[in-house]
């Protein structure tokens, strides 16, 4: 009895022990490591939205991105092709395991529309990241909100996002069939 409850104690001290020296050899841990929305030219235009993921133990991929206060969520990627720049709906993105997946300008970025206008006031949007390990595990973040600037850079892109309405409605369209089930 007595030794049992040295032995425990043995244990009790051994975790304590492992547990501070522990984060030198820690695991990474899949995270939302920073991320912002930029707003579109005008209300009537999608919002832009990048961020940077930190992958894990293991290779997973993104597999959506929803937003409650937001109408409408998409995951695209800006493809140069003979010098046209054109966007393309993607369905997932790999987060390579101890690497990072970055959605940033020119490359690929989300397509936000009709942000709710209490969320754009208060300047960040709460996002969900859903995964494919462990049964879509899902990250909770939010994304800082930033008005659209007025010239350079964020104007062409806000311009690419105008021309993706007409161009790629279908495929857009397919895509968001397949995203939907996350959502809810
Ligand atoms: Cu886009």
């Amino acid at each position: 009895m007595i030794k049992s409850l040295a032995t425990a104690a043995l244990a009790a001290s051994a975790l304590t022990l492992s547990s501070c020296g522990g984060d030198l050899g820690k695991e990474p841990e899949l995270r939302v490591a920073s991320g912002y929305i930029e707003m579109g030219a005008t209300p009537d235009r999608p919002a832009a939205g990048y961020f940077t993921i930190l992958g894990g133990p293991r290779d997973v991929d993104l597999v959506a991105v929803t937003a409650d206060l937001a109408q409408r969520v998409e995951m695209h990627e800006s493809v140069r092709e003979n010098g046209v720049v054109t966007m393309k709906p993607l369905t997932s993105a790999p987060v390579p395991a101890k690497g990072k997946l970055e959605f940033k300008p020119g490359g690929k970025h989300l397509m936000i529309w009709n942000i709710n206008p209490a969320a754009v006031r208060v300047g960040k949007l709460p996002m969900i990241f859903v995964f494919s390990n462990n049964n879509n595990e899902r990250i909770l973040f939010d994304l800082k909100i930033r008005q659209a600037s007025a010239a350079g850079d964020q104007g062409s892109a806000a311009m690419d996002h105008g021309g993706m309405d007409m161009g790629d409605m279908g495929a857009a369209g397919a895509d968001k069939g397949a995203a939907d089930p996350a959502k809810k």
